[in-house]
């Protein structure tokens, strides 16, 4: 595949006193550092302090490329903490714990996942206790992207000859042990997998699940966050039930009979972007980078044949169906599409080389009545038309800065430029009016969920520093 120089943004130097000139954007920008000050543990940053009191995994790369324009150092050691935790069969976990947070500050805590003792033949290190699923791999991403905020400090930690081999590692466990479709996809084995808990994505494929009774758990969340925003008790019964069984297997992909098994579009496109990015860090080690862009291509052609919807005008997540398991690398069936359209559909476009029809197609999509949103221009979670639309709760509906800066990146990806800036705009202001909002109501701006919420700032200091205009690849 033709190699891609990844949009990183400006240089360090290009940005010294242009991004942060206004008032306005210099109060954000203090604003947004001090949340991820606060926010920060010493080696990581937790998503929230009430809500989320761990380090999580693809909050972390969100972090650290907020982080590298405050420094590199420190966006360098929230990703090598999360390394830290890497299984010895490559996975990153999704969540690792902090032994100093109470039990009962979070659930499921380190003695549900059991981690050390339940995850050993799996390769679970004996310390940190993780949790035993993953999250969308957008740490390759973010490992270049901190490198090239400040190559010399890199150079000097070593920190991208020290990351390069543990995320080929990651991306690895993902193409082999998670190719449950056996097409080239990796597949998400828990609703928590993807990222997007409770999208209306997921609703068939978990109500296969016979949830684990009421009396068999605590939820921790609702002590933070209120009941219409977050999942339902029934949800969470059918999260508790898939870890629990996981954990029964040892976590071990070989042995596991997945109930749920989903390739979603959002993850696939960022282990595409991701291959790209381990291409361009082989290339500055002085290795080979056949092998990466080779993958980058398969997994970009396995999005357009496996998921693209032509007629929708996005990505659909497919559901593998019961009994997945990554013994055979491939459940004998190629899944059916998933009738709901959600962002995660429109997400791919962050992929370079996608075809230009399918970037067209998504572009008239995410203008459209569907993903428009009036009161925000923020992306929403889900079809603002769809059944399911929920303007309130969680993944069914309200808008999140995380896809938001995803999609702004595709759109600058793909040199729609003033698609980009509006998008940005839309951003900035809606981060600001909320104080760094976990998500917001699409159609009014109401906050929702956690509030000095990590990601959020952390990505708005990064569009702080985006460039207004400028052609990709350069
Ligand atoms: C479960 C931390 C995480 C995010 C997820 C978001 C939410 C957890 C929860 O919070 O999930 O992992 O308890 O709801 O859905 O994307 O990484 O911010």
């Amino acid at each position: 595949m033709e190699r891609v120089a990844l949009y990183t943004g400006p240089s360090p130097a290009e940005t010294v006193g242009r991004p942060a000139t206004g008032p306005a954007a210099r109060t954000l920008r203090r604003a947004a550092a001090r949340v991820l000050a606060d926010n920060w543990t010493g080696a990581s940053t937790v998503p929230s302090r009430t809500l989320y009191p761990h380090q999580w995994s693809w909050d972390s790369a969100f972090v650290a490329i907020g982080l590298r324009h405050l420094s590199a150092h420190r966006a360098q050691r929230e990703l090598e903490s999360l390394f830290a935790a890497q299984w010895a069969d490559g996975r990153i976990p999704h969540i690792v714990f902090n032994p100093a947070v109470p039990a009962d500050a979070y659930f499921p805590s380190p003695d549900f996942w059991r981690s050390s003792a339940a995850g050993r033949a799996a390769g679970a290190p004996a310390a940190p206790e993780t949790s035993g699923i993953v999250q969308p791999p957008v740490h390759a991403l973010a490992a270049w992207l901190v490198h090239r905020a400040d190559p010399a400090e890199s150079r000097r930690r070593g920190f991208l000859a020290r990351a390069y081999p543990r995320l080929t590692a990651w991306h690895d466990y993902l193409l082999t042990r998670r190719d449950l479709g056996g097409g080239g996809l990796a597949a998400a084995v828990h609703p928590w997998e993807p990222g997007t808990d409770n999208s209306p994505c997921w609703d068939a494929a978990l109500g296969r699940i016979e949830p684990a009774p009421a009396e068999t758990f605590r939820r921790a969340d609702l002590a933070h966050g209120h009941p219409h925003d977050r999942p339902t008790d029934l949800d969470y019964g059918r999260y508790v039930r898939l870890a629990g069984d996981y954990r029964t297997a040892g976590y071990d992909d070989r042995a596991a009979r997945h109930a749920f098994a989903v390739e979603d579009p959002c993850f696939n496109a960022l282990l595409a972007v991701g291959e790209h990015a381990l291409a361009a860090a082989a290339r500055t080690l002085g290795r080979d980078d056949t092998r990466h862009l080779a993958r980058a291509e398969a997994l970009t052609r396995s999005l357009v044949t496996r998921l693209w919807d032509a007629d929708a005008g996005l990505f659909r997540a497919r559901d593998l169906g019961t009994g997945s398991t990554g013994s055979t690398g491939s459940t004998g069936s190629t899944g059916t599409p998933v009738g709901e359209r959600a962002v995660t559909g429109l997400v791919p476009l962050i992929v370079p080389g996608l075809p230009p029809a399918v970037v067209r197609a998504l572009r008239r999509t995410l203008a459209g009545p569907g993903f428009a949103a009036p009161g925000t221009r923020l992306v929403p979670s889900y079809d603002l038309t769809g059944h399911a639309f929920d303007p309130q709760r969680y993944w069914r509906g309200p808008a999140w800065f995380n896809t938001a800066w995803l999609i702004h990146r595709g759109l600058r990806t793909h040199a729609l430029h003033a698609d980009a800036e509006h998008l940005r705009h839309g951003f900035l202001a809606e981060a600001g009016r909320s104080h760094f909002a976990e998500y917001v109501d699409p159609l009014t701006g109401t906050p929702h969920g956690a509030r000095r919420f990590s990601w959020t700032a952390a990505l708005t200091l990064d569009l702080l520093h985006a460039p207004e205009d400028r052609p990709f690849p350069h």
